[in-house]
């Protein structure tokens, strides 16, 4: 064999490349880039065909892709629309530093608005559409971005200076502003909370799929109306955000486009150092299926790029690490001519004629309009997934000393008079050197071209956005028909509360007025909750339908698919399903329909893995049902510790339009979502509701007269004692799966005791303490006249005996009511881990059951002296109860 050198070794290869490059040049002249894609494939298959292994790569090269040939102009004035940009820039930070001043620690965001502006502004005059011309747009802005919307809706004339100047100061005279986007505290203007990280990706994609949902049922008309989720990089890390974005590729919801501000930066420092986040997030989204668009480099690049024949730009680009990339965005140009491009001298060739200034210039695909604008284009046009957004940018951009690119940028809210002169300056503000130390807002006149260009383009565009509007008509009343069998009980017939919830959830779905709201939704759960009826009776929502034949076809209550199915099969996700209840729950406001949404899930998988989620839709007036099902620490057998649910009543606590509800009968439940119904679609107020739902089934009795009222308050008496006027008296409480044994021990305490007790159904904890805490305050305000009495002492003041409560819950909230009675309540409850056992066991684990209710009930009547300590013992024995065993709190 004839020896061939290295050097003539790597001539030919060059050669040999030279010919394949040729080659494909010519297919791409003849045969266009359709052709040279399938030779490419064809070649891949061949070549792993012969054992040949590929690098897998989900990745383009770290540059824009829309190259500059293939860009559309910008329309309207890029030179009016830099102007207006710079205003707000300018009215975004002096809020800031406003606040600042004003009072040291009030807090706020100047950098991610700054690195953001262009993404915004672009998106407001060319592509954000209002409510106005029809269906709108859905925007999720990012919440630490909200100062310049802020500063917009100022110079577009929504909000005066007065609520700038409250910005994070919402208790002052005149209204102030919410540091971030809360439809609660600015109910006309924001429409969805997003500043939990990862919360507003994840709303948004359900939102676009729920936008589908309403098109496919007929329920909205078909529009190509776009749900936009604008996200910092740094808020990719939670799981959250990108945890569901196969979802909307498998769906093929070319209605969502997420913005993702790549300015490198989190909190504390770089988002990946030592890495590059757009090409990890490029890999993340082309591998679930996205349209990715990278919006890099600003123009000044795009002759450097013409220029990079042989791709050595491109591989400079590629290989530099965000840390890296980051500390040129604080340098001086000289320092980047050096250390970027003095890699290689033919790159340092290629700058030779911009000076340092110039390369310190060159700016950032997510600053440059024209990169943006045609991205978004791209965007709104793309047909058949849903497309991010992946634009670089700077944090803190144009901030310069006070903090651009810095690591302390994010917590940046003061800037001295120097910082802010030289700010002014490089936006141009028209403010004089004298007054700028005051940082006052700017804003042109009324009828000067950028208040009106602005205001033509919103008016173009169908209105202003963000605004939030209940767009939808109450209804006029309920059916109460719907309701009436559940009062009568079920004649010794036994049942769930899961039963009933899922007979109720089936009539309200075939009334004709309200069946289609309804909104069914479950993660993966339907079978456990007895459910799967409605698979036939409504269908599982799927916009493709059901392109299978599904094996129980034969049988009555198959999985039926279709695409106007009426329930939201989410699978094992209930961060998804409850983003789904949100999107559902807020329809009359974002969609105008009156949506009913009834979310069914694993009651320990709710409040305790999900509760910001429902702080996220508490915050969004969101309405609907929440049902915990198989709940109560002891009611669900077997399960064991991570399943059994004795806290979630407690957890619902706090969520201030949240009505919580332990049922423990059918009529009951009745009660209750009928007037929730009223409440939340007929009265329109912003609350929502929470049940639990056991599946331990008893006969349900009939509904004591009189009894409604207390019902929804939260207490009323289920059962007089037939013992009025015995020496011994007693009040039970009793909530859920545990009122059974409470009036199991009202008849032992009677027949056995002589003890005459009264059984009250405590069906809200939560009703009577915020009632009981509302006149205290009333109380306490109003000191010289007849004071409020709370509900729970009106009925409970002049009742005789010991006071003893028992629920599958935490002690914590029979506790919480406790200050209102009149003499110390005695607390039964499942505080502790729970255990796989049977529901008896658990019971007597937990101290829950009716023989502790008996020995409660004596230890309280001996304790106030009226029985003595040896009938307590007794019944401790006769009841077989272990007095030493362990405590299940901390066992
Ligand atoms: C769940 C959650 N955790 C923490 C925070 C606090 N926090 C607010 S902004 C921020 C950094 C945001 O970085 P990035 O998402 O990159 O946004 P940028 O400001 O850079 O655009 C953090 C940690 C939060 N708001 N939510
Ligand atoms: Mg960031």
């Amino acid at each position: 064999m004839r020896y061939i050198s290295p050097k003539d070794q790597a001539d030919l290869d060059a050669i040999e490349t030279r010919e394949w490059l040729e080659s494909l040049d010519y297919v791409l002249q003849n045969g266009g880039p359709a052709k040279v894609a399938r030779l490419l494939r064809e070649l891949t298959i061949h070549a792993r065909q012969n054992g040949i292994k590929l690098p897998f790569t989900a990745n383009t090269p770290y540059i824009n892709t829309i190259p500059a040939d293939e860009q559309s102009l910008m329309p309207g004035s890029p030179d009016l629309e830099r102007r207006i940009k710079s205003m707000v820039r300018w009215n975004a930070a002096a809020m800031v530093v406003r606040a600042n001043k004003a009072e040291e620690g009030i807090g706020g965001h100047i950098s991610t608005f700054a690195s953001a502006a262009t993404l915004y502004e672009v998106g407001f005059n060319h592509f954000f559409r209002g409510h106005e011309n029809g269906a709108g747009d859905i925007i999720f802005f990012q919440g630490h971005a909200a100062p310049g919307i802020y500063a917009r809706a100022y110079l577009e004339g929504r909000i005066n200076e007065t609520h700038l100047e409250n910005f994070r100061r919402e208790t002052r005279p005149g209204g102030g502003l919410s540091s971030y986007p809360h439809p609660w505290l600015m109910p006309d203007f924001w429409e969805f909370p997003t500043v939990s990280m990862g919360l507003g990706p994840l709303m948004a994609i359900y939102q676009a799929r729920f936008m589908r949902y309403l098109e496919d049922r007929g329920l909205r008309p078909k529009s190509d109306a776009k749900v936009w989720a604008f996200l910092g990089d740094g808020e990719t890390d939670e799981p959250e955000a990108l945890g569901a974005i196969t979802l909307p590729a498998r769906e093929k919801l070319d209605n969502l486009i997420f913005v993702i501000n790549c300015n490198l930066q989190r909190l504390d420092g770089p988002v990946r150092g030592n890495g590059q986040i757009i090409q990890e997030l490029e890999a993340a989204f082309r591998g679930a299926g996205w349209n990715v668009i990278k919006a890099l480099w600003g123009r000044e690049w795009d002759p450097l790029l013409a220029k990079d024949r042989d791709g050595l730009l491109v591989k400079r680009m590629g290989e530099i690490v965000d840390g890296q990339y980051q500390k040129y965005a604080v340098e001086s140009g000289a320092y980047v001519r050096e250390h970027f491009w003095g890699a290689d001298p033919r790159l340092l060739d290629m700058v030779k004629h911009l000076s340092d200034d110039q390369l310190k210039k060159m700016s950032l695909g997510g600053h440059d309009p024209i990169k943006v604008y045609n991205a978004y284009k791209a965007a709104v046009e793309f047909k058949g997934a849903p497309t991010v957004i992946l634009a670089r940018t700077i944090k803190g951009y144009g901030l310069g000393e006070a903090g651009e690119g810095k690591n302390i940028t994010h917590q940046q809210k003061k800037m001295n008079e120097e910082e802010l002169r030289a700010f002014r300056t490089r936006f141009g503000i028209p403010v004089s050197d004298d007054d700028v130390a005051k940082t006052p807002f700017y804003r042109p006149a009324e009828d000067s071209i950028e208040i009106k260009y602005m205001r033509e383009r919103r008016r173009a565009l169908g209105g202003f956005v963000p605004k939030r509007q209940s767009r939808s008509e109450a209804l006029k009343s309920v059916n109460r028909e719907i309701f009436d069998e559940f009062s009568k009980g079920t004649d010794g017939r036994k049942a769930s509360t899961t039963m009933v919830f899922v007979r109720l959830l089936s009539k309200l779905l075939r009334d004709k007025d309200l069946g289609p709201l309804v909104v069914p939704i479950v993660p993966d759960e339907a079978r456990t909750f007895g459910m799967e009826a409605l698979f036939r009776q409504v269908g599982i929502y799927s916009h493709a339908g059901q392109t299978y034949e599904p094996v129980d076809m034969d049988t009555l209550l198959y999985y039926k698919e279709a695409s106007d199915g009426q329930i939201l099969e989410e699978g094992i996700n209930e961060a998804g399903s409850l983003s789904s209840f949100i999107a559902a729950g807020t329809a009359y406001a974002t969609h105008g329909v009156n949506m009913i949404p009834f979310f069914i899930f694993y009651s320990m998988f709710g409040f305790q893995r999900i509760g910001d989620l429902i702080w996220a839709a508490a915050d969004s007036r969101t309405r609907g049902f929440l049902l915990g099902g198989t709940s109560g620490r002891t009611t669900l057998a077997g399960e064991g510790l991570q399943h059994q649910d004795g806290n979630s009543q407690l957890l619902a606590y706090p969520v201030p339009n949240l009505v919580a509800y332990d049922p423990a009968f059918a009529y009951e439940i009745a009660v209750i979502i009928e007037d929730g119904i009223r409440r939340m679609y007929v009265d329109q107020e912003s609350i929502f509701y929470y049940l639990t739902v056991m599946n331990e089934q008893y006969s349900m009795p009939s509904m004591p007269e009189g009894a409604r009222d207390g019902i929804l308050k939260g207490l009323y008496r289920f059962r007089t004692t037939s013992k009025p006027d015995a020496k011994l008296r007693a009040q039970l409480f009793g909530s859920g799966a545990i009122l059974p044994e409470v009036i199991k021990a009202q008849e032992i305490l009677e027949s056995k005791y002589g003890v005459g007790a009264d059984v009250w159904s405590v069906t809200s904890y939560g009703e009577l303490y915020r009632d009981g805490h509302a006149c205290e305050r009333w109380n306490l305000l109003h000191p010289s006249v007849p004071p409020r009495i709370p509900y729970v002492t009106q009925c409970l003041a002049k009742a005789p005996g010991a006071f003893v409560a028992a629920s599958d819950y935490v002690k914590a909230l029979p506790d919480s009511i406790d200050r209102w009675l009149p003499r110390p309540l005695t607390t039964l409850g499942t505080d502790g881990f729970g255990r796989s056992e049977s529901r008896g066991s658990l019971r007597d684990f937990f101290e829950v059951d009716y023989r502790y209710v008996i020995a409660a009930t004596l230890a309280a009547l001996a304790r106030d002296g009226k029985i003595d300590a040896s009938v307590v013992e007794q019944a401790i024995k006769t009841h077989e109860i272990n007095p030493e065993k362990a405590n299940p709190a901390t066992s």
